[in-house]
């Protein structure tokens, strides 16, 4: 055992704060709860406790109580509220009311059932409030989902009518005046109309019935639980009333790779439970399904969808569906895409698949959202005319025109699949008698899994702006999806969404800044990033300006921070795209079916899209868009090489070197992630602490993270490249000690696969034989005040612990139980661990140990020394 001696200087040492996330809500190893609680203290002194600790759940609901002075500002708000109407929504809306009020103005609303004669809120439909208040000049343009807001005198009352053309818009409308009411707006003169940009605003979950979530990095299912529906869908609910608030009116609850057994007779009583748990807030149903379910499950020999029994048998299967849930909302399909079975099976169409269900379910009123994700993974990646971009539009734009008015193609944002960035998915133009809907990801399987902050409204914004110039004339996607440029009576907006049993929905507690952020934009396509950013973190954080500057500034600022460091130039997010989908891994790409190439060469880099020399993919654009992207001189940069092979001496148009600025991105983008981490610190006693801990270890680990990406990245250009960085950084880390280079007492040095993936492409690991290793080096730099990382791996199989002693005296220990996605030491797994800020001399000796723990052999990366921040 080591000694536990105290330093002289010991008050020179101080433990970071608890770096261990909370993703599932671990167990605090005592010793380093108890660090963290002192540390906490002496930083935030009086202000401990002064704000309380909230664990996520509530999310932008949390109707918080606001201070004196800003509830003053409605003393004069109807201290009555009468829904006209008895419906489960309109009800909701009422309780919603009472509930938000009680919280934010610790008032509790009187609940009438006739309009009063005394100030009121008046929740109802155009149509009673028509009937119960006969001299009410309702404005016209109301219809659908849509709702008005409007503070009316009516015979000298105050009244606030809250209308809706149907009791969704009741609903929606009293959230919306909620919100104002969190965010601290005036409603004294309020008058809006609002109206949804489209009709679909739907979300999809990825569940499984095991309970398990593909690309979910929350928690297991809400729904679901080992086979079955949860017993308790308390937060299915809740997850529900969330979607409501932001006006989002569908959800598919399991994964688009479907188990056929969701639509078995025995088990559409259960996701009727769910169906229930949704209702109240308007919220319809709806389920992924396996064509190939009359086979599988319905003891045909076939599914071939123009066999008149495989018809019947959607048939009968829908209208069991619709006996048990009558509001069920529709399916969404996913066939002929990576391994799944689809029509192409019997050489049928994606048409004859989706008009086959499409019809079974028509009667009822359902939708079919058939998925453009339809491509070949076994690509032959040595043909350089092959091109996985080109899959959507080739297959779906010849079919337009042959889908039923009740099935919509939903439609990735982008042709590839949800990367950092794309051009939009030319099959957005591709479809004038179709219905469309875009499907955007809120879950960020390529952008960061919830553990790097990457706010995406900024990049769906470009996307739903971009102008598809159809026919010549503008057609920006936005009005593509909604189906107003083609005057469709369908269309909108989907996304992939995966909230799990953590507390916090998504993981991370600003993620759910993206969730909220894809309501907001479904609801109204033309909302800026600004104003989503800054409702979102008003309703999640409170009115302190300063509070809402920061947050707000952290989230515009972070998609483009994560791309620079993990996909420079449209490139693609560079990482094991055949693995996690998480942590570096640019080699993968290459040299396998899945089309996510990039060509990258000794002499150059990019996919060569154009239709002069290229795949050709470029064509698929209308004119003036394929105009702007055939030519090198007016691509943007940021796409060069999604559509373009280039030399890496090729000159950008900000006059640098295409491998000059990937060096320079990346070391800029690590650098700015830090900043994040900063930026956060600044807000220290202005959140409550649990969330402000929540976020500072994410942040964090983050920083940590974007170096490990930096040094992948700029590592593999140079290796692929031969270029070396103008300024000297890339391959020379000053301060940096090499795991491998220190002297090693049970610890073995090993190659990390691929190289990229650990500096110097070497680790060190305790074998399975020993129970503790020890690796040691000497301090040679000058005495002063210094921060210390050690990078290390944390793996799924195994919680190893380490422990950091200087001259013998342990300064630092924790254990590696973080879950990130892997069981090897690579970059999925590579994690730092910051010691400061630390007094060293000359000549002390730095010793970790590490202690095994099943497959994890409590591996080391490095240690990197550098003076701290006060003394650089
Ligand atoms: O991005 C890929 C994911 C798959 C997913 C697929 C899809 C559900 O890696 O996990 O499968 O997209 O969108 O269907």
């Amino acid at each position: 055992m080591l000694p536990n001696r105290r330093r002289e200087e010991a008050t020179l040492f101080s433990p970071p704060i608890s770096q261990r996330r909370p993703f599932h809500r671990k167990r605090c190893v005592w010793k380093a709860c108890l660090k963290s609680i002192v540390l906490f203290a002496l930083l935030f002194g009086g202000q401990v406790g002064s704000l309380r600790g909230e664990t996520g759940e509530a999310a932008w609901l949390r109707y918080a109580r606001l201070d004196k002075a800003a509830s003053d500002n409605y003393r004069s708000l109807p201290a009555v509220v009468v829904a006209l109407g008895d419906s489960e929504l309109l009800t909701s809306a009422r309780d919603e009311w009472i509930r938000g009020v009680q919280g934010m103005l610790e008032r509790t609303p009187r609940i009438e059932h006739n309009v009063p004669k005394e100030p009121a809120v008046l929740l109802g439909t155009l149509a009673s409030l028509r009937a119960a208040l006969s001299s009410l000049q309702i404005p016209s343009g109301i219809s659908g989902d849509g709702f008005w807001l409007s503070r009316q005198r009516i015979h000298d009352l105050d009244f606030i009518i809250v209308a809706g053309a149907d009791d969704r818009g009741i609903l929606y409308g009293t959230f919306a005046l909620l919100s104002k009411i969190s965010q601290q707006r005036n409603i004294a003169r309020i008058d809006e109309v609002q109206q949804p940009s489209a009709p679909v605003r739907w979300v999809n979950q990825w569940d499984n019935l095991s309970g398990t979530i593909e690309r979910g990095y929350a928690g297991p299912s809400i729904f679901f639980d080992s086979g079955n529906v949860r017993t308790d869908l308390t937060r299915a609910g809740e997850y529900a009333r969330l979607l409501a608030s932001v006006g989002i009116n569908g959800c598919t609850i399991n994964n688009v790779n479907a188990d056929p057994k969701i639509i078995q007779s025995d088990f559409i009583p259960q996701i009727a439970r769910i169906a229930d748990a949704f209702r109240p807030w308007g919220v319809q149903l709806g389920i992924a399904v396996d064509v190939s379910g009359p086979k599988i499950i319905g003891g045909l020999d076939t599914f071939d969808p123009l066999d008149p029994r495989v018809a019947e048998w959607w048939k009968r299967t829908f209208d069991e569906i619709y006996r048990e849930i009558p509001d069920f909302g529709g399916v969404v399909v996913k066939a002929d895409s990576e391994g799944r079975l689809g029509p192409s099976a019997y050489g049928r169409t994606p048409a004859d698949a989706a008009n086959v269900i499409a019809r079974a379910i028509e009667p009822h009123g359902g939708l079919v959202f058939y998925r453009a994700f339809v491509y070949d993974h076994h690509l032959d990646w040595r043909h350089l005319k092959n091109d996985r971009a080109k899959a959507a539009y080739d297959t779906f734009h010849p079919l337009d025109g042959k889908f039923d008015e009740n099935v919509v193609i939903q439609i990735k944002y982008g042709p590839i699949d949800f990367q950092v960035r794309e051009p939009v998915s030319p099959l957005l133009g591709g479809l004038e008698r179709t219905n469309e809907a875009i499907e955007l990801q809120v879950t960020q399987e390529y952008t960061g899994q919830q553990r790097h902050l990457c706010f995406l409204v900024p990049m769906w914004r470009e996307s739903l702006d971009f102008d598809m110039g159809v026919n010549g004339a503008d057609t920006p996607v936005k009005d593509l999806v909604s189906g107003k440029t083609f005057h469709r009576r369908m269309g909108g907006f989907v996304a992939v969404t995966n909230v799990g049993m953590d507390l916090d929905w998504l993981g991370h507690p600003l993620a759910m800044a993206n969730l909220y952020g894809f309501g907001r934009l479904a609801w109204d396509s033309d909302l800026t990033s600004e104003k989503i950013a800054e409702e979102w973190t008003r309703l999640t954080f409170g009115n302190d300006p300063v509070v809402v500057k920061t947050i707000t500034g952290m989230l515009l600022a972070s998609w483009k921070i994560y791309e620079s460091y993990t996909g420079p130039l449209g490139v693609g997010t560079l990482t094991d795209i055949l693995g996690s989908h998480y942590g570096p891994g640019p080699g993968s790409s290459e040299r396998n079916g899945w089309g996510q190439w990039h060509r990258a060469d000794r002499n150059g880099i990019g996919m060569d899209r154009t239709v002069a020399t290229g795949t050709g993919y470029i064509a698929q654009y209308p004119v003036n868009v394929e105009a702007l992207y055939e030519s090198l001189q007016t691509t943007p940069d940021e796409l060069l090489l999604f559509f373009h092979h280039v030399a890496y001496t090729y000159v950008l148009h900000s006059g640098k070197t295409v491998i000059q600025h990937v060096y320079d991105l990346h070391y800029d983008g690590a650098e700015r992630a830090q900043h994040l981490m900063e930026d956060w610190k600044s807000l220290a006693g202005r959140v409550d602490d649990e969330r402000y801990s929540a976020v500072l270890a994410r942040l964090e680990y983050q920083a940590g993270h974007a170096i490990v990406w930096r040094d992948a990245i700029c590592d593999w250009f140079y290796s692929t490249s031969g270029i070396p960085d103008a300024k000297g950084r890339v391959g020379h880390h000053p301060g940096r000690i090499e795991a491998e280079a220190m002297q090693l007492r049970g610890y073995e040095p090993f190659d990390v696969t691929p190289p990229e993936a650990a500096s110097g492409g070497k680790a060190i690991e305790c074998p399975p034989a020993q129970r503790e290793c020890f690796a040691t080096f000497q301090f040679s730099g000058a005495a002063g005040l210094y921060e210390l990382d050690v990078e290390y791996f944390d793996q799924e199989n195994g919680e190893s612990r380490f422990r950091v002693s200087i001259d013998e005296q342990l300064v630092d220990q924790w254990t590696a139980s973080d879950h990130l996605p892997g069981t090897r030491p690579n970059a999925d797994t590579s994690t730092r661990r910051r010691i400061t800020p630390l007094t060293l001399r000359p000549g002390d000796r730095v010793q970790i140990e590490g202690l095994p723990d099943h497959g994890e052999r409590a591996a080391i990366d490095y240690v990197e020394i550098r003076p701290t921040s006060a003394q650089r």
